[in-house]
């Protein structure tokens, strides 16, 4: 049997996030695609300009924890710990400027896997004793689907990481592509999370594919 990190290591191979705005088809039929690609784990984040709010927003996020449950693939929240409690979902994802993350840790318990956006050593030492169960470091690339992302760090950030002996599952965000996973992987990564790569490909389905086939072959140096 896996360890509770060897279980997260895989689960972060190719982590989907999006929300409504991010879609160019429906959400649902955008998770769906991008679930029968191969995506590992997916986090619900409904935020932006034009994002729902309210009982919308608790009912897309309802649907797609549906099709999360019934294709197996574990079903993150943004954010909002109450919708997580509300949806029982399967975790939370949180910022710097989010609940601390040892109180989500309390407030979730041990079963629910809990990850923090890193930036800095500092922030992610913090996190690890705080019980975060993996980092999200980036942005690696510039993006445009955070208004508000960090400066650009490439892949600096993630070797700092791991140089300092840190062994917390990671996964590289921002700007990632096929194109240019391969360096965030050897960085030191467990994986990648995308939104436009997946969201806004033409064919989400063989993009996911594809991208999940570099996160595998890139392998460590
Ligand atoms: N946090 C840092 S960059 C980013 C988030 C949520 C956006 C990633 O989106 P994309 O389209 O994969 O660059
Ligand atoms: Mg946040």
């Amino acid at each position: 049997m896996l360890s509770r990190s060897e279980h997260i290591r895989e689960l972060l191979k190719l982590y989907f996030i999006m929300g409504s705005v991010n879609c160019r088809l429906s959400p649902a039929d955008t998770l769906l695609q991008a679930v029968n690609g191969g995506i590992t784990l997916f986090q619900f984040r409904e935020k932006g300009p034009g994002a729902l709010s309210g009982a919308a927003a608790v009912d897309l996020a309802r649907q797609l924890q549906g099709i999360c449950r019934q294709r197996g693939i574990p079903f993150i929240v943004n954010d909002d710990i109450g919708l997580a409690e509300m949806l029982d979902a399967d975790g939370v994802h949180v910022g710097q400027e989010d609940e601390p993350a040892a109180a989500i840790r309390r407030r979730l318990g041990a079963d629910k896997i809990v990850g923090v956006s890193a930036h800095t050593l500092e922030e992610a030492q913090q996190a690890v004793s705080d019980g975060a169960d993996y980092l999200g470091v980036g942005p690696v690339y510039p993006t445009s689907s955070k208004e508000d992302a960090r400066a650009v760090q490439g892949t600096q950030v993630i070797e700092q990481l791991r140089r300092s002996g840190l062994s917390i599952p990671i996964v590289g965000i921002g700007g990632i592509t096929a194109d240019n996973v391969t360096p965030v992987i050897r960085a030191g990564a467990d994986g990648i999370s995308v939104i436009s790569a997946v969201a806004q490909a033409p064919e989400i389905t063989g993009a996911a594919r594809h991208l999940l086939h570099k996160v595998i072959t890139s392998g460590r140096t």
